[in-house]
């Protein structure tokens, strides 16, 4: 086939494309085109050029009978595309150049590409960064999820607490997208199971599903850098078999007229907002399941279409699985090869794990899904018989040990029979892949000992672990172009190709030159925030203080709690003593709360109520603020991380499986402050110890002071800087319309402390006074965050993709 003529990139070829797309395909004259009809025009511009990149990586990965990575994933957190994709293809100056030549100013075009949430967290974030390393690196993949029509909540704040809205990214429409309404499956729930034709002695069973809907597929192009290769992100949407039942609509009654059709069509309205903790509704199992057939039935068929058969998959195929949200997929897969292709159940069952691997998230208990088994029965009928196979044969591997106790089945079983009956999702996909990996060293090893020590004995040599990363494109020459330039300039090739080359800078940390011009970014960035703060929040900061940063989701083993509590500890020694050279500095906040999340709710407001009495307070001369930014999401965290000179990630010890904002700061030249909880040991072992301020409990010793039993008051009462906040909390110093506001995280942490606050409030404030003496050294402190930025390489989410390619996917990477 002939490849199409490469386009020529110059600003008046790309004016002339942007106009015709706004004439012909949004339908506009430029004299009236309002804002959004140039992002559209824009988009669809650029899009076409992707098209020809994405048509020619298909083709290549067929021609080369290429195996195919398929990641699998309920959530994409992915931002916004625009700049990412124009950036990646080295058009980000031309495409500037040709609007501006039409009157149009391309920041303002931008800011209106909506920032697609599909996602809660850091997983989803993950797979956003995953997606765009895979293209990168010539990797031929697919992802998998759901279009949700309303992505995680827009969030507000009201008196000081968060109120959540609705989130409507498809207002506008979709520029991106492809819908593909002819990659379409049926997919059923429900109903019984019915015993087929008997071949020897197998007896064949068909599921006969009650309910059927339809899954079709929307595609979004993912493009790699300098446009190496586009990938799919295939995302899911559920309509009915028929649209409209008509005999009701004739009847009159129209609400059952269009019942099927709201039943299948809620499934992918809505992602669940709950960040760490198992949701448990019957519609989540549904989208779990919705989501993992279609992309099951669509892999399969893709194979088919080329090979013919499906013994081959293993070889062609590598699943991921991201957590346990497609776990259903191991048993799924066996449906499908056992009752549709015939297959025996060992060869389906090697197949199977053959294709599949598992990436586990979390230890947190609450966050760890299983399902009632009489739930399971009734929406997956099939899917549980199958489960109690997979588990029959499992338990008879168990038993085969001599030193096979009741505990040790009770743990292995993928039948959880303490608490009701429920189906382990975490077990289930232990036992159908042939990896399953942590996302940094230490939460790793804690897997290890925990959640999978028994299945790890069962089937060792399966557990391994693959450090989270962050794509350099996004979160270094998206969020921070300038700093990337000094970067490129200073190894003589761009960082982007290979991060790791980073340490080559390393010399310069010491070149008087490269410090003032590091700096001088590192401040011009910080000006960018402190004018968004105005704009949006009409508080002005002061862009020379130091910009001390707590962005991320809000829970209670991230600590934001602790770090509000040191802080109300800082203003009030700031108070009692003045004229003290105390380091200036803004407290920054953002993250939402999970809706039902009553305490991480009120610590939004804790926050809120310490920013009103901060930051009126003469007494203190502006040495101290503190800014709660609403709506945290991934374009807001573009323009913070860039500009943030300490970064808290202190987590308690053994909670936080990775992190990935760790290393977003740390990568764009922020110190810091840390427990030895996930990545942040690896960050530690790569920036070096002089270089990062780490203090606390680690994970042994919470692990052991929870065992042994935390008294928690005696602690508090041990701590007098902590007992005077905490007594102004209960007086109501902070929430005089409402004194008894702060009862019930006053209790907790009198009571339980289980996130050990209390117990590592005393080393932190510490650490926190180092940091302060390390940036009133202003050359030492400049020195420490460019030996970071250099050192931070390694974390790039390419190096992470190669190590899953080579260790757990078996393809190649260019
Ligand atoms: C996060 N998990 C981990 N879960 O907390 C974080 O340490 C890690 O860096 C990151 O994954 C990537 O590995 C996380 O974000 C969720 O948001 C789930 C959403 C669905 C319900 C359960 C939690």
């Amino acid at each position: 086939m002939n490849k199409p003529a490469p386009r020529a990139s110059d600003p008046e070829t790309i004016r002339a494309e942007i106009l015709e797309k706004l004439t012909y395909a949004i339908g506009k004259d430029p004299a009236v085109a309002k804002r959004h009809d140039w992002l559209n025009a824009t988009v669809l511009a650029l899009r076409d050029r992707i098209i020809d990149r994405w048509m020619e990586s298909t083709r290549a990965a067929y021609q080369a009978k290429a195996k195919r990575v398929y990641y699998l994933s309920l959530e994409f957190l992915i931002g916004r595309l625009l700049r990412d994709a124009l950036n990646n293809l080295e058009l980000n100056g031309a495409f500037t150049q040709a609007l501006q030549d039409l009157n149009v100013d391309f920041d303002l075009v931008a800011a209106l590409e909506p920032d697609a949430a599909l996602g809660n967290g850091g997983l989803g974030r993950l797979a956003a960064c995953f997606m765009e390393s895979m293209a990168s690196l010539g990797i031929p993949a697919y992802g998998y999820g759901i279009r949700y029509n309303h992505g995680l909540f827009r969030q507000k704040i009201k008196d000081g607490w968060q109120v959540e809205l609705p989130e409507n990214w498809l207002e506008h429409g979709n520029p991106w997208e492809f819908g593909r309404r002819e990659a379409a499956y049926e997919i059923g729930f429900g109903g019984q199971v019915v015993l087929g034709i008997e071949t020897g002695n197998r007896q064949q069973r068909k599921w006969k599903p009650a309910e059927k809907l339809v899954a079709s597929a929307c595609d979004t192009p993912v493009v790699g850098w300098r446009g190496k290769r586009v990938n799919t992100l295939r995302l899911w949407t559920a309509r009915a078999m028929d649209p409209i039942r008509l005999d009701a609509f004739n009847s009159g009654d129209y609400a059952a007229a269009l019942a099927e059709s709201n039943k299948a069509e809620i499934i992918t309205r809505v992602l669940y907002p709950a960040d760490s903790t198992a949701a448990g509704q019957e519609l989540r199992l549904r989208q779990e399941y919705f989501f993992t057939s279609a992309s099951l039935q669509d892999i399969i068929r893709r194979h088919m279409q080329q090979y013919g058969e499906v013994h081959s998959l293993a070889e062609k195929v590598a699943i991921q699985l991201n957590d346990t949200h497609p776990a259903i997929a191991v048993a799924e897969l066996m449906r499908i090869l056992v009752d549709n292709h015939g297959f025996d159940w060992d060869e389906a069952w090697d197949i199977t794990r053959g294709s599949i691997g598992y990436t586990n998230h979390t230890l947190l208990p609450e966050a760890l899904e299983s399902w009632p088994v009489h739930l399971f029965e009734h929406v997956l009928p099939r899917h549980m018989q199958i489960i109690y196979q997979i588990n029959a044969r499992l338990i008879a591997d168990a038993q085969k040990r001599p030193d096979c106790t009741a505990e040790f089945l009770a743990s292995v079983s993928l039948i959880d029979e303490h608490n009701g009956r429920r189906v382990r999702m975490g077990q289930l996909a232990y036992a159908g892949s042939h990896s399953i990996n942590g996302v940094s060293a230490l939460h790793t090893s804690l897997m290890k000992q925990s959640v999978f020590r028994d299945l790890n004995t069962l089937y060792p040599g399966r557990i391994n672990n693959k450090t989270n990363g962050i794509t350099p494109r996004r979160w270094l020459l998206g969020a921070n172009p300038q700093l990337a330039a000094l970067l490129d300039e200073s190894i003589g090739q761009s960082v982007l190709d290979d991060a790791e080359r980073l340490v080559e800078a390393r010399r310069f940390a010491t070149d008087a030159g490269f410090r003032q011009r590091f700096s001088a970014i590192k401040r011009h960035n910080k000006d960018e925030l402190a004018n968004l703060i105005a704009a949006r929040m009409g508080i002005r900061v002061d862009p020379a203080a130091m910009f001390d940063v707590q962005v991320k989701r809000i829970h209670e083993y991230k600590r934001q709690l602790m770090n509000i509590l040191e802080t109300i500890a800082l203003y009030n020694a700031m108070r009692a003593h003045p004229d003290k050279p105390w380091a200036p500095r803004v407290k920054i906040f953002a993250g939402k709360a999970a809706p039902s999340y009553a305490q991480a709710k009120l610590i939004i407001k804790l926050i809120n109520d310490v920013a009103q009495v901060v930051n009126g307070d003469p007494a203190i001369r502006g040495l101290l603020k503190v800014v709660f930014i609403p709506n945290y999401n991934v374009s807001l965290a573009e323009v913070i991380v860039p500009a943030a000179d300490l970064s808290e990630q202190i987590s308690t010890a053994g909670m936080e499986a990775s992190g990935t904002g760790n290393m977003k700061f740390a990568l764009n030249g922020a110190l810091t402050i840390g427990t030895l909880d996930g990545a942040n040991v690896e960050i530690m072992e790569h920036v070096g110890r002089d270089n990062i301020v780490i203090f606390g409990l680690t994970a042994e010793d919470v692990e052991r002071k929870r065992r042994m039993g935390h008294d928690a008051r005696a602690t508090i009462e041990a701590s007098p800087h902590l007992r005077d906040v905490l007594a102004q909390l209960a007086s109501g110093v902070f929430s005089p319309d409402d004194a008894g506001r702060y009862r019930p995280i006053i209790d907790s942490l009198y009571n339980s402390d289980w996130f050990m606050v209390a117990a590592d409030f005393d080393a932190f404030a510490t650490a926190q006074r180092q940091v302060a003496d390390i940036w009133r050294q202003t050359e030492d402190w400049t020195h420490k965050t460019i030996l970071n930025t250099v050192s931070m390489g390694w974390f790039s989410s390419d190096r992470t993709i190669r190590e899953y390619a080579r260790e757990i996917w078996n393809v190649p990477v260019a």
